[in-house]
């Protein structure tokens, strides 16, 4: 039935209007089984009893006897179909069906299904022992069919091989589903059947935990949430053998180094040095505890649950040493870290009538000059003026406090942002030994995924346009890969038309009317706000149905994973990111290394010609989405294998499935649509070899011929399979919804006929 999204999607039974009664009666003569909402909001399974008009007498399976109305009703799948591997296998495709089937499955810790090609991994929030070395041989070898990430790997792996195509595995999911963890289960896995290469795979394991240090903070939805995007390149030789990889990231959550919302964390790196350190280091770096730190103490949060930040600073060590961060790096490493620390902590006093201020020559300020290697004048300098050009000559104006705050913070976000950046380029540099890459290569993609909060601003922004992105690829791919499987096993078929989020990527990408062309624009405009920001997107886009205006600073946006409301304050200055001239000039005169490199990376050319910021940077958001463009691009020439997370619960419990959390994810990632998509014409794919061994005995009359293929159509044709409810190919038989299940049935049957006719003549010998 086709039907807006959050409605039934299909199924052999319609449940609104009259046709879909009579289908429902062929349910009660049978006394099969049916799913009925129950007061409490969940499905119940049971039988029909009787039904009169438009209600029915249900016979729930825990004993109780209900009084529904007969539109609620929904088919459920026979036994053999309980807790298929693939949900297309579902007889009837209906949202309870695929809710408990995933249930079954989870309470048994079998946390991977398939719903046709798309892996569903349901986050089991402990540990599974589903990952050891005996699974990866299980995998290797093609022991088991059970859905797993190892299978994807071994399948990304295999088609690489054999087909020499680059290929890609694309995790989704929204804030906390489990992405990260499967990107390294994959990763895991590859590692395994590519490794004894000079140990690249181990150095590329390693990799994990120093991008979890810098990238990774503890958030209100998930103790260790990816806050940036990341594509490992995995690459191998012409033996498969793992030669080397590289990392590519994306659009760091630069905001939250200085500033944090409640019971939300900083960067994990920040606790684990200061709980870390051994004492030598922190007397050179003049480094404090956690709870010292104005960027650390704000929110009110600086442990997680069963997590020792002390001990994994010596993990973090280990994993600098085997990328080859030599000791000298490290040490610079942990100066920028604690300058970034210090400078939360300069303050400022307003020294006239005018609000203007000067930093406060403290131990914090002489600190941060000491570890990025200037002297504190100058700091203060940069941080408390800002020079303007009069005719010809330039004067230092005092700053403003807020102006003062603003660029004091802003030189820590550049700082750790920039190292965040100098640390993938120096792992990229260990992993590729300086080599440039020639051979196939596995992609992972691992983003931040989807958030909506109570309060959204330009990060969940950036986060959610990325993730729109990610959705159309994945759209698009499947039904691609739906026509080709079709195609290759020469089926004839009518084309599905896939409904895609072209229309809210339209409202985010159009020229000169999107929502990205007119943050530009206002950016660059004088004397904009984020009020007068938020008017502009009114004023163009309240027409577009994916736009939603609200009151104030506010407008929705109607994503294909719900509807987000942003609060568009900040918007313009995190979008323009600026740096002041003064402060790009103290860094580059720094003594230190890295403070130049950053400066010098920054602009991308030699040292010499940064003198101010006048050349026009590209804002945040056009750069990320000319990032995301590229990412795409790069995607479309790989083969794609795809994995949705979904988180059975908001609390990060084991053993807990709520019902309607999942739904709510399962149609937002379209998977309904997968499944119908992939079932759509012919869910039930089986080799003809297959069919026949079940089904061969049923067989009336010999046939000649004996291959798989002959029998097939023999029993098609003896149970009058209508022509129009199967196709056959060349290796597999492809049948429509419900076929199966009939032909269960009338499998049992002559089962139990054999039954009755051994108990018959036992009963006689007797
Ligand atoms: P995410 O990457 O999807 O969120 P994570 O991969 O960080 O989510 O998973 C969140 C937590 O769930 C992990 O820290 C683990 O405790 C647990 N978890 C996930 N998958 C597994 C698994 N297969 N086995 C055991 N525990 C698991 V975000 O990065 O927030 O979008 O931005
Ligand atoms: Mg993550």
């Amino acid at each position: 039935v086709e039907e807006k999204k959050g409605e039934y999607l299909e199924g052999k039974i319609e449940v609104k209007g009259g046709k879909g009664n009579a289908n429902i009666g062929y349910f009660i003569n049978k006394k099969l089984h049916v799913w009925c909402r129950l007061s409490n909001g969940m499905w119940g399974s049971g039988t029909i009893q009787s039904t009169s008009g438009e209600e029915s007498i249900v016979s729930l399976s825990n004993g109780n006897v209900i009084k529904v109305s007969t539109s609620q009703l929904l088919p459920a799948n026979p036994g053999i179909l309980e807790a298929v591997n693939d949900l297309i296998q579902l007889s009837y495709l209906n949202e309870p069906s695929v809710l408990h089937n995933l249930k079954r499955r989870y309470s048994h810790d079998m946390i991977y299904s398939k719903a046709g090609p798309v892996l569903i991994a349901v986050n089991p929030f402990k540990d599974v022992q589903i990952y050891g070395k005996d699974f990866v041989t299980s995998y290797r070898e093609k022991a088991t069919d059970s859905p797993h990430v190892f299978a994807i790997a071994d399948n990304a792996y295999n088609e690489m091989m054999n087909d020499g195509l680059n290929q890609s595995i694309i995790i989704s999911g929204e804030t906390g589903a489990g992405k990260t963890e499967t990107a390294k289960f994959a990763m895991q896995y590859l590692a395994s059947l590519g490794g004894g290469y000079g140990g690249k795979e181990c150095k590329i394991l390693q990799t994990h935990c120093i991008l979890e240090a810098f990238g990774n903070a503890k958030t209100s939805r998930n103790d260790s949430s990816s806050r940036f995007g990341k594509l490992i390149d995995i690459h191998f030789t012409a033996l498969g053998k793992i030669s080397g990889a590289n990392i590519q990231t994306f659009l760091l959550e630069k905001s939250r180094v200085v500033q944090l919302a409640a019971g939300e964390r900083s960067y994990h790196i920040f606790y684990q040095l200061c709980a870390g350190a051994p004492p030598a280091l922190r007397e050179r770096l003049n480094l404090k505890m956690a709870n010292e730190y104005n960027y650390l103490v704000q929110s009110d949060c600086l442990v997680i649950n069963g997590v020792d930040d002390g001990q994994k600073f010596q993990k973090l060590k280990e994993a600098f040493d085997i990328v080859q961060i030599c000791k000298e790096e490290q040490e610079q490493v942990f100066a920028m870290l604690a300058a970034v620390l210090w400078l939360g902590n300069i303050s400022f006093q307003v020294i006239d009538k005018e609000n203007h201020v000067e930093a406060l020559a403290d131990e914090a300020l002489t600190s941060v000059a000491t570890l990025i290697g200037c002297a504190p004048h100058e700091l203060m300098q940069a941080i408390s003026t800002h020079r303007i050009q009069v005719g010809k000559d330039s004067i230092a104006k005092k700053l403003t406090l807020q102006q003062a705050i603003d660029t004091r913070d802003a030189l820590a976000k550049f700082i750790y942002a920039s190292l965040f950046d100098w640390l993938v380029e120096q792992i990229n540099n260990s992993l590729e030994a300086g080599k440039k890459h020639i051979g196939r290569s596995i992609s992972i993609i691992d983003i931040y995924g989807f958030e909506s909060l109570k309060k959204n601003s330009f990060e969940q922004f950036c986060i959610n346009y990325a993730n729109e992105r990610l959705q159309q690829h994945f759209n698009r791919h499947l039904f691609k890969l739906e026509q080709e499987e079709y195609d290759l096993e020469g089926i004839d078929w009518t084309k599905v038309v896939f409904e895609d989020n072209q229309e809210c990527l339209d409202l985010f990408e159009k020229k000169p009317l999107g929502i990205l062309s007119l943050l530009e624009e206002e950016s660059n405009a004088p004397n904009s706000t984020d009020f007068t920001l938020a008017n502009k997107l009114k004023q163009h886009l309240n027409s577009n149905s994916y736009f939603k205006g609200d009151r104030g600073r506010a407008f929705g946006v109607l994503h294909f994973a719900g509807e987000v409301l942003y609060d568009t304050n900040g918007f313009l200055d995190k979008n323009r990111d600026p740096l002041s001239s003064e402060v790009v000039q103290l860094l580059s005169s720094c003594d230190s290394q890295l403070p130049q490199l950053f400066v010098k990376k920054m602009f991308n050319q030699p040292l010499q010609s940064v003198t101010s910021l006048d050349t026009p940077m590209q804002s945040v958001a056009l750069q990320f989405k000319g990032q995301l463009f590229k990412l795409m691009h790069q995607l479309e020439s790989t083969r794609s294998h795809f994995i949705c997370c979904i988180k059975p619960n908001s609390k990060q419990l084991p053993g807990t499935y709520e019902e309607d959390l999942v739904l709510q994810q399962l149609r937002c990632y379209g998977i309904f649509e997968v499944i119908r998509i992939s079932r759509s014409g012919y869910p039930t794919r089986m080799t003809h070899q297959a069919f026949t061994e079940r089904y061969g005995f049923l067989l009336s009359e010999p046939i000649e011929s004996q291959d798989p293929l002959s029998i097939s159509v023999a029993l098609l044709k003896q149970f009058n399979v209508l022509p129009q409810m199967y196709q056959i190919g060349y290796t597999k038989l492809f049948l429509r919804t419900g076929q199966i299940s009939a032909l269960e049935d009338r499998r049992k049957q002559v089962l139990r006929g054999v039954i009755e006719v051994q108990k018959y003549f036992r009963g006689h010998r007797a």
